[in-house]
């Protein structure tokens, strides 16, 4: 019943991990591969390894997480191998994230990729909110027209976008004005709400040590600010671009919500940190639970039919 179909593959169910969580290593990734996701994402990459920014960097918090993570990741070479190996024995095309940090590095990282045999989904991540000194590129409007011009004059293969969440009815309708020009397979909304600030109560003093404790923020605290931009892209953009809906999703009932507001696939962040792998079971029958009750036989039953007043 939670069949997904996706550019022309059709995935068991919507879910996946969010990048960046439980997608580092190819440990990490078989676990993935292993669970109950339709199909996952890698961390993104940039050309050459990165350590990251300083520990402590991540933190749970009680409505959902702080990261300063600053991007550490094995390398492109490390993922593309993964990914080429991967779809020799797998069916499902796999998800590929890419993140540099500047324009060139990102046009670099997807030369390469078009380059290879990859046959699966690129996601270029514009919105990356830990890297000191680097703005959120999708942030700045004519940078991200200027970048997905560029991208467009030789990319061919399935591309999407992760996107900051937008805040303000004007930005979503410029945003969406300026994505609509392009082939675009599909739009994440959202990455973390960038720079936020948590206070452990008991020492007077934050919880992360890069960037004096300021960090992207997910779970919980971000699910209207997500369900929004789902919605507001949703109702902008071209048909052809699906969404993919990221950002508070802990239960089915959140995961319906995104279905609702027009998400084609989901991603799991903040509770896959918390809860491991395991979540996607659980959230799976929880969505299950809801469509039957509600006497839904298929997501395409419901999907984007948010009513208003
Ligand atoms: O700090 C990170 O590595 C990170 C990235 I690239 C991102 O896109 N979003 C996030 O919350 N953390």
């Amino acid at each position: 019943m939670l069949e997904t179909k996706f550019l022309d593959f059709t995935y068991e169910n919507p879910l996946m991990n969010a990048s960046g969580v439980h997608c580092m290593t190819v440990e990490e990734l078989d676990d993935l591969s292993a669970s109950k996701a339709g199909v996952f994402i890698t961390k993104s990459a940039t050309l050459q390894e990165r350590a990251g920014n300083p520990e402590p960097r991540y933190a749970d918090v009680p409505l959902g997480s702080i990261n300063s993570m600053g991007l550490p990741n094995h390398g492109v070479d490390y993922y593309l191998d993964y990914a080429l190996s991967y779809q020799k024995n797998h069916t499902a095309p796999l998800f590929f994230s890419v993140a540099g940090t500047s324009v060139e590095e990102n046009i670099t990282l997807l030369e390469k990729v078009q380059a290879s045999e990859f046959k699966g989904i690129t996601e270029l991540n514009l919105s990356c909110p830990n890297v000191p000194g680097k703005p959120q590129v999708a942030y700045d409007f004519p940078l991200t027209e200027q970048i997905l011009k560029r991208v467009f004059g030789f990319f061919t293969k399935p591309l999407g976008v992760k996107l900051p969440p937008y805040f303000d009815m004007a930005h979503f309708d410029q945003m969406a004005a300026i994505l609509n020009q392009f082939p675009l397979t599909y739009v994440n909304s959202i990455n973390s709400i960038g720079n936020g600030l948590y206070i452990d109560p008991t020492r007077d003093q934050v919880v992360i040590r890069p960037k004096e404790g300021f960090g992207g923020i997910g779970g919980e605290y971000v699910k209207p600010t997500a369900l929004a931009n789902v919605r507001a892209f949703a109702t902008r953009l071209n048909p052809e671009i699906k969404i993919i809906g990221t950002g508070g999703i802990l239960t089915g009932q959140d995961a319906y919500e995104h279905l609702l507001c027009g998400a084609t696939m989901l991603q799991v962040g903040t509770q896959l940190q918390k809860e491991g792998p395991a979540v996607f079971d659980r959230i799976l029958k929880e969505l299950s639970t809801i469509m039957e009750q509600k006497g839904y036989e298929r997501i395409e039953d419901f999907r984007g039919k948010l009513k208003t007043i």
